[in-house]
């Protein structure tokens, strides 16, 4: 009998070790935000460089953990980079290789791969995607870009709902909302808080105004770039403060003041664009907006007719920095409530806190805006990522890491297994100082979206530290070689120098290396083109500033088939 009731007792003993440590085991999965922003440059966090705003919640990430440098995005553009985000492959196997087309349902995402590994699921803000997430127990996504004021919601229980306020108050509150009330102790979770600012139009919180449209940034060194040293796309590209911002959407001149001036809309949605935001706003609103927005109109209808075009894309600069500055304030403070709440919950200590952005941002370099060229500004990306106890805090990583690898870390960090035809590589030996482990040398980039808004053409690019190699190849064929240590501004192509002859060559074959290695090829290229062309061809849907190029690309297409 004694020996029995000891068996039992000995059953019981296993039994609750078992149960403890699978207990255990469970919670000692680590918890996971992912925090990104739309558009962030790197130039505009503190944590990178203070010239432009001071930014010291979001900065608290980098302190907490480690600051890389040198991270970068495959391809630098909206839903393209969350595809990539999600499905920790390229585009041209994800298949979402421009903002056009809606995103393929059929990829499998990590966040899938976390549910059924037992996570909760949540994601609150900008997706892109023209279709909603999978793999999430709750979600709450702006349809499209989003509104900056009094924005509209599509939910996962409510379908869809307007929500009066700012969009990055109203996102984080639906964020915290979750933390405190959906989420359940005992399991780990998967959180995505994805911000709409900074993205075009630039409207900042009402709380903001008073001081950001008053302040006065400086300038970069490259404001005046004439692009001599670069080819036709860098030439050709319809990104310049000066010639192809919005007045009223971008610059906040009003469409009346437009017509006072004699300024014609030249893209021919800017007028709308402004209506489509400032619109949103109620009368009560409208009125404390404009106690700020009118005496800058009245200032610059004074002033408009001795400006010289040196003074006006000026003017522009500090107009952009300003209302593009203002909307990171926000972001910067509701960073710090999230920051503020995991501090007070108990949830630092087990919880990967990620801060980066879908891709970088021109704030004039160049004398640009918006981004898709594999040029620093907008190839570039800012990134943190803070683990208490496993990361060690105040620390920094130069090593060229991609968008392309956080599904991998975060499967690795997760201890779920990762489908063997992911393509990137996990950031854990980095995070944890193994970089002995760390053997990426070069990164493929390839952008698509052309033509279209912007007309950024298409390209594809390795890069090293060293260099950047670049194959602009439809509606041109240009090489373009940048050596990155010698010309920081990236203002030179010296594919053509002799003394770069070898190195040349050198950078050919390994971009061949990495096509090969990643699975792109021209022949998946022109496929992707010939789809886009077909669906332009068909549907007509382009306008604006580049609508005769576009023509006259689709003429010269029609009459090369006959
Ligand atoms: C909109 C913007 C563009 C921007 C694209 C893509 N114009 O078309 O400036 O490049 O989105 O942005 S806007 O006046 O309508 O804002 S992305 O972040 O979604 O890729
Ligand atoms: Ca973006």
């Amino acid at each position: 009998m004694k020996l029995v009731r000891s068996f039992y007792f000995y059953i019981l003993i296993l039994l609750l070790g078992v149960s403890c440590q699978s207990k255990k085991a469970k919670q000692e999965r680590p918890n996971i935000i992912f925090i990104m922003s739309d558009d962030h440059a790197y130039q505009a966090i503190s944590a990178y460089s203070d010239h432009l705003i001071e930014t010291p919640n979001i900065d608290r990430v980098a302190k907490m953990g480690m600051l890389f440098t040198n991270a970068t995005v495959t391809n630098s553009i909206c839903a393209p980079s969350r595809a990539t985000i999600l499905t920790g492959k390229h585009s041209h196997l994800n298949g979402k290789i421009d903002n056009h087309f809606p995103f393929d349902t059929t990829n499998v995402t990590f966040p899938q791969l976390f549910q059924d590994a037992g996570y909760q699921t949540a994601m609150f803000g900008k997706l892109h995607f023209g279709n909603n997430p999978k793999g999430f127990d709750q979600f709450k996504i702006l349809p499209g870009q989003g509104a900056y004021y009094n924005p509209d919601f599509i939910t996962k229980d409510e379908g869809r709902i307007t929500v009066q306020g700012y969009v990055t108050d109203i996102i984080t509150d639906m964020t915290l909302d979750w933390l405190e009330n959906e989420r359940k102790e005992e399991d780990p979770f998967l959180l995505f808080y994805l911000h709409k600012a900074p993205h075009r139009e630039w409207l900042p919180a009402e709380r903001h105004l008073a001081e950001f449209t008053q302040r006065t940034f400086p300038e970069p060194a490259t404001l005046f770039d004439d692009y001599s040293g670069r080819g036709r796309a860098a030439k050709e590209a319809e990104m310049n403060l000066l010639k192809h911002m919005n007045w009223a959407g971008d610059s906040k001149i009003y469409p009346e003041v437009m017509d006072e001036l004699g300024i014609p809309d030249a893209s021919g949605w800017d007028k709308g664009a402004f209506e489509r935001e400032v619109g949103r706003l109620d009368s009560s609103q409208r009125a404390v907006w404009d106690q700020y927005y009118q005496p800058l109109n009245e200032e610059f209808k004074k002033n408009y007719a001795s400006m010289s075009e040196e003074d006006l894309m000026r003017w522009r600069y500090q107009r952009y920095m300003q209302d593009y500055l203002g909307t990171i304030q926000a972001v910067d403070e509701n960073v710090g409530r999230v920051l503020d709440y995991l501090e007070e919950n108990d949830l630092m200590e087990n919880t990967i806190i990620v801060y980066t952005s879908d891709q970088g941002f021109y704030l004039g370099e160049h004398g640009w805006f918006d981004k898709r060229f594999v040029y620093d500004e907008s190839f570039k990306t800012p990134l943190m990522i803070a683990w208490p106890g496993k990361v060690e805090p105040g620390s920094k990583s130069d090593e060229m890491v991609q968008n392309l690898d956080f599904a991998q870390t975060f499967l690795e960090a997760a201890n779920i297994p990762a489908p063997s035809d992911m393509q990137g590589e996990s950031l854990l030996p980095l995070l944890t100082g193994n970089e002995a482990e760390w053997t990426r040398d070069a990164v493929y980039y390839h952008y698509y979206e052309y033509p279209s808004v912007h007309m950024v053409k298409r390209h594809y690019a390795i890069v090293t530290k060293e260099y950047k190699l670049t194959h602009y190849y439809f509606d041109t064929d240009e090489w373009e070689l940048i050596d990155r240590i010698n010309d920081p501004q990236e203002l030179t192509n010296v594919y053509d120098d002799p003394a770069y002859a070898e190195i040349k060559a050198e950078l050919h074959q390994k971009l061949e290396g990495l096509r090969e290695k990643y699975g792109d090829n021209s022949e998946i290229s022109q496929r992707y083109l010939d789809e886009y062309l077909d669906y332009l061809e068909e549907t007509r849907r382009f306008g604006g500033a580049n609508k005769e190029v576009v023509q006259e690309i689709l003429e010269n297409r029609i009459s090369s088939k006959k």
